[in-house]
């Protein structure tokens, strides 16, 4: 980060916006919202994004663009890659992909533009200069727009385009969301093309589902059934299953069911115990929404972006004059064991940051107790942090926690919302970060085990991220969240990464089958105060079997318009 730029922040932001370290795409005086179109091109990893240069909330939306060769030092570009200075843009240039047509090729975006009497339609840009590694500018093509809400498409409910695929009919096709209000029905419609110029809906929509409401920002990509990542949106065979994930307009989830493509029939269909909605299976179960992925051809591997909200007031955010943060890139697959859910983990290239570090091995954390881990020099605001727990009893032998309702029990957020978090004390057992020397503000990120009380055979086990004490500002958003962690009875340990940036908390259990993103912004937990603990607050002893925490780097995050 530039020292002056940094300066500014600082003096401006107060203990609001620390410097945000990593990847993160802050942007000072804007609205930094959807990941829109990643792809990587002559060197370079590309992301845009929904931005608002006017104000830290959402308004009269263009597309900011940000450039890296390593998916964590970033060089934001100046101004606008996409203006919405068109009839078939001028209220805003939103969200949507990028697609390239030949291996290695240029990119093409497709976006939503909302027109000049603001209907929602699809647009089509390209690179002015296919051969600047930047592609600083782009140009909309004039047939645009190039596909319109026809018929009794609902005009104000139909955006934010798919990377395309090339069926194996040389076809493209791509989908666009959108909601029927009947039933509230969510659906994928899908168009198809010869030229990408020349767009028709085909009979139905790929996909849709009753109940939930629009579907913002869809997602569909294939997956591989051996759980390598190495396949592009196109590809199609036996050896793979389809992931297609939806952003819930009414309640901000991204979901995802994953199953069948059938080209010829022009359908998906999820496997059967899919669930739809937002009790479904989800990338993240805490901030994250209107998530993209893109193929990386570079490394031969799908990368998962998510936009994460803030957690301060919309007053706060225009004061501090920026809002909103993208997560760590994370590498997404199939889990091969299961074959019915995704795995997530952050890009290897993240531990390029990685600093000193402390190790612990074998300690016994006995019932009750609360260890810190010293040694952390410039204390644990910045750390990266993995530690595998073995637990005394099988996970089967454990002693669950006892719930009545059914409710509930089904919905890992209200499971991980109930119980008292106590002045000192904390559920399960896990981590506290962001934490203050006396735990007067700490973020609690635990592995809790529940059973019901009608059926005790009937078992989850929940990863927990515990907001109620992460800051002394009560002006702030302390949800709590939760997802279900599948364990086998037999199992005897448990893993768990914790990304922590100031105010950013990303959680993987498991290697990365359950995911929680959360936001804090601490009073007394910042800098060299913020500090990290174990605690062990469940029925039996846990033993650490190993432990590491590093302490992360600055990435570099630059404004100027050469690399
Ligand atoms: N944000 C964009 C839309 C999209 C929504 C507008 C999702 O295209 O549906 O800024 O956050």
């Amino acid at each position: 980060m530039n020292v002056i730029f940094f300066l500014v922040m600082r003096v401006i932001c107060f203990n609001k916006c620390f410097m945000l370290i990593w990847m993160y795409l802050i942007c000072a005086w804007s609205n930094d919202e959807d990941p829109n179109a990643p792809f990587f091109y002559k060197g370079y990893y590309h992301l845009f994004y929904q931005y608002n240069p006017f104000s830290a909330v959402w308004g009269l939306i263009r597309w900011g663009h940000a450039v890296s060769r390593d998916l964590i030092n970033w060089e934001h570009l100046p101004g606008a890659a996409l203006y919405p200075d068109e009839w078939y843009d001028i209220n805003g240039a939103w969200s949507g992909s990028a697609t390239k047509m030949q291996e290695g090729g240029a990119p093409v975006i497709l976006y939503t533009g909302s027109t000049n009497v603001f209907v929602q339609v699809t647009n089509m840009a390209v690179p002015k200069d296919p051969s600047d590694p930047l592609l600083r500018e782009w140009k909309k093509v004039p047939e645009n727009p190039i596909m319109m809400p026809e018929g009794i498409i609902n005009s104000s409910s139909f955006r934010d385009p798919t990377t395309a695929w090339l069926g194996s009919d040389d076809i493209w096709r791509v989908l666009v969301g959108n909601k029927r209000d009947k039933q509230k029905r969510g659906m994928a419609l899908l168009y198809k093309s010869k030229d990408f110029k020349k767009w028709v809906k085909a009979k139905h929509p790929l996909h849709s589902a009753k109940h939930f409401g629009m579907w913002e920002c869809p997602d569909f990509y294939p997956v591989s059934l051996h759980g390598n990542d190495d396949l592009d949106a196109s590809v199609e065979g036996p050896f793979l299953k389809h992931v297609l994930k939806n952003s819930l307009d009414d309640s901000k989830v991204d979901y995802y069911t994953v199953g069948k493509y059938f080209p010829k029939l022009e359908r998906y269909v999820p496997d059967n115990g899919s669930v739809e909605g937002p009790n479904g299976l989800r990338y993240d179960y805490g901030k994250f929404y209107a998530s993209k992925t893109f193929y990386d051809d570079n490394k031969g591997r799908r990368i998962l972006w998510g936009w994460i909200n803030e957690s301060d007031s919309v007053a706060d955010d225009i004061t501090k004059g920026w809002a909103s943060v993208q997560g760590i890139p994370r590498i997404v697959r199939l889990d091969s064991s299961s074959r019915s859910s995704l795995i997530q983990w952050p890009v290897s290239e993240v531990e390029a940051l990685r600093g000193t570090s402390v190790t612990k091995h074998n300690v016994v954390l006995k019932r009750g107790s609360v260890m810190k881990i010293d040694g952390l020099n410039s204390g644990a605001a910045q750390v990266d942090v993995e530690v595998e727990f073995k637990l005394d009893n099988k996970v089967e032998d454990h002693v669950y926690e006892t719930v009545e309702d059914m409710d509930v029990f089904t919905n890992a957020q209200k499971l991980c919302s109930r119980g008292k978090n106590v002045e000192g004390t904390a559920q399960g057992f896990g981590l506290m970060v962001l934490a203050s020397d006396d735990l007067r503000e700490r973020s609690v990120v635990s592995f809790r085990f529940f059973k019901q009380k009608s059926d005790d055979r009937i078992r989850k086990v929940a990863l927990c991220v515990d907001q109620s004490r992460s800051s002394l500002d009560t002006d702030m958003d302390k949800t709590s969240y939760g997802g279900f962690v599948n364990l086998s009875p037999h199992q005897k340990s448990l893993s768990l990464r914790v990304l922590v940036d100031h105010s950013i908390i990303e959680s993987f259990a498991e290697g990365g089958k359950t995911c929680i993103t959360s936001r804090s912004y601490p009073m007394l937990a910042v800098n060299e105060n913020a500090h990290l603990f174990v605690f062990n607050n469940g029925d039996s002893n846990v033993i650490i079997r190993r432990l590491t925490a590093w302490h992360m780097k600055e990435a570099r995050q630059q404004y100027s318009s050469i690399l």
